[in-house]
């Protein structure tokens, strides 16, 4: 059979494009020019009543898509309650989130741990996990998650056939160290991320973007409308809604806190919803933290071409003209301001570009000025393991793309100083 040239060339150069490989060399990338997130002599209500709004406008657009509101037809269900959990340190709660009228979302299953030593309403992390509420304990009477699940990198008989097993218990509980948590006076509320939405290019067909879509899983989505980022944020800020009933829990005191494209999700959450107090953002790299002008490990390119459902439309037309796109993640950042924002990165972790991860930071830093807030206070990234910062925080832990005691423990320390508690019990 003979190709024609045409058709040789176009293979060719599609192939080349997939292939083209990641750049790890500061030397190459280039020339670095971010849109400006303030003009100048702006004030702090300046930005809150008019720039703030359009840059978070922006994002919409060019991003992560439309915020949706709080529903109406919001439910909480009690489903389980154990007061000895942790060994007797925490009570623990399974509450079903689901929505009234649209029954085609299946709902999520919230799991919150509260400190049993407690005097009076408690400060609360809120996270959304890869592999379900039994993947982030070992506790054995967590029910495993009946939800589609990705594959399992580490262990590949923990999900089969896109289902948790018995195996799965625990895969997660090295990120999320909730003895320690708790310990320290902290609430925790988690639930698995594919319940609000399955991590898949059709997943939205079996996640609440379908449901709340009046044309359904027939829906086409256009330039604006919201990616999976968009809902599983919404997920993030429907917890805090449940939250905000809970008697135990001060839902004014609440950090939003995610890993990597959990940690992307977590920026936008804090971004979109401004009752959350505290965002931490964890090793959350391209389409989070990192700037998205700086060719390095993981670009706008790729990430629009292997996960093209997490972001609005719009964002793939900018994968080869990167600067053409009105907004930059130091944006993103400013939005924070003036609440307290921690960004990490890992030393291993050149995929997610721990500079530009630091440099989000550092070019926020006008926004929260306006407010009389101090950021990281340092112009280059600090050493390994040698945290930084005020309002914005930051550090690269030594080691690979992963979530940390050491994270935590910066993490825990960050948001009792912010939220005026003591963590040391
Ligand atoms: C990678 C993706 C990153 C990051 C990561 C994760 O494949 O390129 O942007 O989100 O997945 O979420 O683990």
């Amino acid at each position: 059979m003979k190709i024609p040239l045409a058709l040789t060339f176009l293979i060719t150069s599609v192939c080349l494009a997939q292939k083209t490989p990641a750049n790890y060399d500061e030397a190459k990338v280039g020339e670095v020019v971010l849109p400006d997130v303030l003009a100048s002599g702006s004030t702090a209500e300046q930005w809150v009543g008019v720039r703030r709004p359009e840059v978070l406008q922006l994002f919409q657009d060019h991003v992560y898509g439309r915020i949706q509101p709080k529903p109406a037809d919001l439910k909480f269900e009690v489903t389980a309650v154990k007061s000895d959990a942790l060994g007797g340190a925490a009570t623990r709660k399974l509450v079903h989130v689901s929505l009234a009228k649209h029954p085609a979302w299946k709902g999520m299953d919230v799991m919150l741990l509260v400190p049993n030593q407690r005097k009076g309403k408690v400060p609360v992390f809120v996270g959304l996990s890869f592999n379900g509420n039994h993947a982030v304990s070992t506790e054995k009477d967590i029910p495993i998650s009946t939800r589609w699940m990705r594959p399992n990198s580490k262990n590949d008989k923990a999900v089969v056939d896109n289902k948790a097993t018995e195996d799965s218990r625990g895969v997660e509980a090295s990120r999320w160290p909730l003895e320690m948590i708790v310990g320290q006076g902290f609430a925790v509320a988690t639930a698995y991320y594919g319940d609000i939405e399955p991590d898949h290019a059709d997943g939205w067909k079996d996640g609440v973007r379908a449901a709340l879509s009046p044309e359904g899983a027939e829906t086409v989505w256009k330039n604006g409308d919201w990616g999976a980022i968009g809902a599983w944020s919404w997920g993030l800020s429907r917890i805090l809604d449940y939250l905000e009933t809970n008697a135990d829990i001060d839902a004014s005191k609440a950090a939003v806190i995610g890993h990597s494209r959990l940690g992307k999700t977590s920026l936008w959450a804090g971004a979109s919803d401004p009752r959350f107090g505290v965002v931490i953002s964890n090793n959350s790299g391209e389409g989070g933290a990192a700037l998205m002008r700086r060719n390095i490990g993981e670009t706008t390119e790729v990430i629009t071409r292997v996960f093209p459902h997490w972001f609005t439309s719009k964002y793939k037309s900018y994968a080869h003209d990167v600067n053409a796109c009105p907004v930059d993640q130091h944006m993103l950042i400013a939005l924070m301001a003036p609440r307290p924002v921690y960004i990490a990165s890992a030393a291993k972790d050149d995929w997610a570009d721990q500079k530009g991860e630091f440099l989000s930071g550092r070019n926020a830093e006008p926004v929260y000025a306006l407010f009389g807030k101090k950021g990281l206070g340092v112009e280059e990234p600090p050493p390994i393991d040698s945290p930084v910062g005020d309002a914005i925080a930051y550090h690269n832990r030594t080691g690979v793309h992963d979530v940390t005691d050491y994270d935590w423990l910066q993490y825990l320390k960050f948001a009792a100083r912010h939220f005026g508690v003591s963590s040391a019990r």
